[in-house]
């Protein structure tokens, strides 16, 4: 489990646990599922929230995952932060509710529960980045748009960005490939906008990811900008810095890229705090920073709901 001075993350049990609890006090406006199962056959759990949450209406819809990489626990804190605040708060905030009524929100707390689990389970952070597929497969290079095509992945099993052995190689990339391609609804691609949550560095990233070019095969350059002013509106109220993703680095198979060139969706990564963590550290914050640094985003997660119905 987590060491001393980091009990306030959940681990799989408590987060799991934790979306129950919201689902329990919140029927009318929570449910839960699952989109899969891991690789080590764990649950990937999603929560969808809205009024009139068991049916499916025709409101546009917004997703939220975390933790696709183990060792980005503050990344799981994020997503149940926004879980607690759209439901918590529906009763007594005006924007909170009007966001629940007008949109169907959907989180996936923990993208990678069999590295996440095994990053803790011994006590000692093991500062594990992929899943545990054999050596480990990178998810984040693993999605099928132009997969392994730039040079932003490894072909190594044993390296740290290893793309797997094929496009989807991965059961959980599968798995929300299947997720968001069934919210196809009627032709349309139902999820209109999108946040993958990582750490560290506080950034606001959107695509492309493959190549440095701006304007690009499936990016025109009204749609390159809509991306650059929105990232730039969001990082506005976070302090993060707003760029490009491949002005980061490149990468290939990354999840920003096929939400955009497979389903237009606005998609954005966020690497959270903090800026600059000295290595591995970066990615152990203790957890007396989990409220401020998830709080921290949720005028950004606000400007991205208002934006999905744009
Ligand atoms: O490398 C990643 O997958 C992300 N950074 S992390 O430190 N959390 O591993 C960034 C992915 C964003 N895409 C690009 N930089 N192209
Ligand atoms: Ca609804
Ligand atoms: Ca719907
Ligand atoms: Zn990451």
């Amino acid at each position: 489990d987590f060491p001393p001075g980091y009990e306030g993350y959940h681990n799989l049990d408590e987060m799991n646990a934790e979306l129950d609890t919201v689902v329990k006090d919140h029927p009318d406006i929570a449910s839960k599922s699952s989109i899969g199962k891991s690789f080590e056959g764990r649950d990937i759990p999603v929560l969808k929230i809205s009024d009139n949450v068991g049916q499916d209406e025709d409101e546009p819809e917004v997703l939220f995952n975390c933790n696709q990489h183990a060792r980005e626990h503050l990344t799981t804190e994020m997503c149940l932060r926004i879980a607690n605040r759209f439901t918590d708060e529906y009763a007594n905030d005006q924007a909170v509710k009007d966001a629940v009524d007008n949109r169907e929100i959907w989180i996936i707390p923990v993208v990678n529960p069999d590295g996440s689990s095994y990053d803790v389970e011994s006590g000692q952070f093991q500062g594990w980045r992929k899943n545990r597929q054999d050596a480990g497969t990178d998810l984040n290079r693993n999605w099928g748009y132009k997969w392994g095509c730039c040079g932003g992945s490894d072909d190594d099993p044993n390296g740290e960005t290893y793309r797997g052995t094929a496009e989807w190689s991965a059961p959980e990339t599968a798995a929300m490939r299947d997720f968001i391609d069934s919210r196809v609804v009627g032709g349309a691609q139902q999820i209109k906008a999108a946040i993958d949550w990582h750490t560290y560095s506080e950034l606001v990233l959107w695509p492309m990811g493959h190549t440095s070019d701006d304007v690009t095969e499936d990016m025109t350059q009204e749609e390159y900008d809509r991306f650059a002013r929105v990232g730039g509106e969001m990082a506005q109220t976070n302090g993060y810095t707003p760029q490009q993703s491949s002005d980061l680095y490149v990468t290939d198979g990354d999840s920003l890229d096929w939400m955009w060139g497979q389903h237009k969706i606005l998609a954005y990564t966020f690497e959270m705090y903090p800026a600059n963590g000295g290595g591995i550290d970066g990615f152990y914050p203790p957890d007396d920073v989990i409220a401020k640094e998830t709080a921290r985003n949720d005028a950004a997660v606000d400007i991205l709901i208002r934006e999905a119905g744009a």
